[in-house]
């Protein structure tokens, strides 16, 4: 899983398709905004980048990683949406805050891609401390952001 030596943003030369046909809902958390701002925008900007319509994306906040899943849960069910992304970033702190929501909001996503037999994507950020997000977030790590909906994309097209 590490991405140390990757740009995970270079995507050219792996297949993937135009998604045109699809629609996106893509839910990110208002904690640690100057990182789920960049990660969302790079998740915005690659759907269209395959061909997404503007109008075919929906984007909608939610105050915390913790909140990601229930947030998602209301756009997966929603029939006309193909897939959604969830975009987080949980620091790691003092205390044993940043494990529960880790925790919670993975399982939270696992269980919603089974209910509803759909991708929900974990574009969630879970770094040790704010310069390891700010590689993740358009830095020297790409942006994982951009991962979360080629993902998206790749799933759709399994
Ligand atoms: C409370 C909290 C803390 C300490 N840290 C983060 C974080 O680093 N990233 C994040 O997305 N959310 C954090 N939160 C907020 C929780 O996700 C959640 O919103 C609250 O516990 C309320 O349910």
């Amino acid at each position: 899983m590490s991405s140390q030596h990757k740009n995970l943003s270079e995507f050219e030369g792996s297949a993937i398709k135009n998604a045109s046909k699809y629609k996106f809902g893509i839910v990110w958390a208002e904690w640690n905004h100057e990182i789920t701002s960049v990660l969302y925008k790079g998740a915005y900007d690659t759907l269209l980048k395959y061909g997404v319509k503007p109008k075919n994306i929906i984007s909608k906040t939610v105050p915390g990683s913790f909140e990601l899943t229930l947030g998602a849960q209301k756009l997966a069910k929603r029939k006309d949406l193909h897939a959604v992304i969830c975009i987080g970033c949980v620091i790691q702190g003092e205390t044993k805050h940043f494990d529960f929501i880790c925790q919670a909001v993975a399982n939270g996503i696992t269980d919603l891609n089974i209910k509803y037999n759909k991708p929900v994507i974990f574009g969630v950020l879970t770094p040790n401390n704010q310069q390891q997000a700010i590689d993740r977030a358009g830095g020297k790590h790409g942006n994982k952001g951009d991962e979360a909906a080629v993902t998206a994309i790749k799933m759709l097209h399994f």
